[in-house]
């Protein structure tokens, strides 16, 4: 297993977009592996292949407590998402320390791969729906913070340099 690089936004490779995956096999299983160990070392409650500049789509997300219940999606796809939307306060692990509330439809069906292949469904609401949601924009190229207004957006890019600044003296 190895411990993979996330990009930090504003890197022009977060705007990809990924390649479904055609063959779920042995170096697709590896590369979900390691986006796990890398996605539980940083503390995150998600991560999509884009984050680690692998354009394919796959995704790992574990939202428990006791950190034990992984979820893998390859070639998710949103079926059905409700009309009703809910904000929540999201962060990223490209885009270190900025918190921002998104509204998004608070309910979601999505379809995808497991690792053997198999096809299967995933009713999802809360925190679970919202994750999913920010990690399938990352496999479409799109970062959290373009949803905000272009003020905010500037702001924020003032304080991820600010604080790459301060990192480097
Ligand atoms: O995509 C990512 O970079 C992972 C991201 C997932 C996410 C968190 C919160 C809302 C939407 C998507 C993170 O894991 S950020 C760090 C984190 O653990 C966290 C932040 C806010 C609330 C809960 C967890
Ligand atoms: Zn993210």
């Amino acid at each position: 297993m190895a411990l993979l690089t996330i990009l930090q936004f504003p890197d022009l490779r977060l705007h990809k977009v990924a390649a479904p995956v055609d063959k779920i096999d042995a170096s697709i299983r590896q590369i979900a592996k390691d986006m796990a160990q890398t996605m539980y070392a940083a503390a995150g409650i998600g991560l999509a292949a884009t984050q680690v500049d692998i354009h394919q789509r796959i995704i790992v997300i574990d939202i428990s407590e006791e950190r034990n219940q992984l979820i893998t999606l390859i070639n998710p796809e949103i079926l059905w998402a409700s009309e009703a939307k809910k904000a929540w306060t999201e962060g990223c692990l490209s885009v270190p320390n900025i918190f921002e509330m998104v509204e998004r439809p608070e309910h979601i069906r999505v379809r995808a791969q497991n690792l053997d292949g198999d096809f299967f469904e995933l009713d999802a609401d809360g925190l679970l729906a919202v994750c999913i949601q920010h990690e399938i924009d990352h496999l479409a190229g799109k970062v959290f913070v373009e949803y905000l207004s272009q003020l905010k957006q500037n702001r924020v890019r003032t304080r991820l340099k600010k604080q790459a600044r301060r990192i480097v003296s």
